[in-house]
């Protein structure tokens, strides 16, 4: 008898509404209420948007990205506030390390949600104990709560996550894959966007049983060969791996000045001309990056970093810049410095967040 395909375990961990929760755990007073993290709303005339909302928000219909005046004018009384990473980053990494407590394989695909691969344990049964654990282990160490998928594949997996949001915990076992998907609507397939499902709804496919029934060749026909990937998605086919062993890469540089200084400002400078040197090296390999880490050696040789994770893959290298200042803020002193440096980490061809259908170019 021919060796069945490897099985695979794969979990999709996800926090619910993540900012908003970690602001209503700094203050409890908080709970129970629409809690909108953003940019400043100004009575209704503030530009930016929405990074996210509570559950309580949400039944207002404000969701993140729109825009903070639009959320003002749908809930005045919300309770906005603005954002901040440097806590969220360091939830986020309390979380990850939870996670990585379970499985060697953990890839983290935003400040939020990684996929873990439990192929290592007996079956479905013992994953689905690790899973509860998690999600426990997770609300005792954070006070919060997330969401968890599990399937034989990555996207089943996040498809799972999203289903019983928040607090959620659905399992897909294998073979029940297309009957769990038919029903859903095709946005929910990682990757395909607003423009696309408007225009497989004009082809009259609203749900992804729609999609996985439409011969390849048609597909292929209106959207191009990206569409063979697409048509495997609907049908819960993904052989991509958990990659959890190449977030090793990363670009540097450093600077050591001719003689030790305390000119913050020139330091700040150096730490700006540096920023636009990686943007231009990133820019040229294609790259984003999504961590930061920032480091200083002060006279006398004593070395120290601060790093951080921004929510997605970024090639911003003004915000980059700002970024590397304030952190590097937090580390200066009255002692001198001798050397600056930015690292930038966790780089990726292109974001992991998808939303046109040229992204699933095989
Ligand atoms: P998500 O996991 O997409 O959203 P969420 O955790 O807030 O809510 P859900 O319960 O639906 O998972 O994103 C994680 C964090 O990333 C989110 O808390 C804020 C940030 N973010 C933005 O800043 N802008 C965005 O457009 C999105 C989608 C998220
Ligand atoms: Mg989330």
């Amino acid at each position: 008898m021919n060796d069945p395909e490897p099985r695979r375990i794969i979990l999709h961990v996800d926090m619910d509404s993540f900012y908003a929760s970690v602001e209503v755990r700094k203050n409890p007073s908080l709970k129970g209420r629409p809690v909108v993290v953003g940019a400043d709303p100004k009575g209704g005339r503030g530009r930016g948007v929405v990074s996210t909302c509570s559950y309580e928000a949400r039944s207002y219909g404000i969701h993140s990205a729109m825009p903070i005046s639009e959320a003002y004018n749908r809930c005045p009384h919300a309770v906005f506030l603005p954002p901040d990473y440097l806590l969220y980053n360091t939830v986020s990494s309390r979380i990850m390390g939870i996670l990585h407590y379970h499985s060697q394989r953990v890839e983290q695909v935003s400040i939020d949600e990684a996929y873990l691969d439990m192929s290592h344990v007996s079956g479905f049964p013992e994953a689905l104990e690790v899973a509860r654990h998690i999600k426990t282990t997770v609300l005792e160490e954070t006070g919060l709560t997330c969401s968890i998928g599990m399937a034989a594949s990555k996207v089943v997996a996040k498809i799972a996550s999203d289903y019983e949001k928040p607090d959620g915990l659905t399992v897909i076992i294998p073979g029940e894959e297309e009957s769990f998907l038919a029903p859903l609507p095709v946005y929910t397939v990682p990757g395909i966007g607003r423009k696309t499902s408007e225009e497989l709804s004009r082809h009259g496919i609203q749900t992804i049983g729609d999609l996985a029934s439409v011969d390849v060749q048609v597909l292929i026909g209106w959207f191009g060969r990206g569409a063979v990937t697409l048509h495997h998605l609907a049908r819960g086919i993904d052989g991509r791996e958990v990659e959890c062993c190449d977030s090793s890469k990363s670009i540097s540089r450093e600077v050591t000045f001719e003689e030790d200084t305390d000119d913050r400002e020139g330091i700040m400078n150096v730490l700006d001309r540096m920023a636009g040197d990686l943007g231009q090296a990133l820019k040229a390999e294609g790259y984003s990056f999504r961590t930061l880490t920032v480091k200083v050696r002060f006279q006398g040789f004593e070395t120290r970093t601060k790093a951080v994770t921004v929510p997605r893959p970024s090639r911003n290298m003004r915000d980059a810049a700002v970024l590397a200042r304030r952190l590097i803020g937090q580390m200066l002193d009255e002692r001198r410095v001798r050397l600056v440096g930015i690292r930038l980490s966790g780089l990726a061809r292109q974001d992991t967040r998808q939303t046109a259908l040229s992204d699933f170019t095989s």
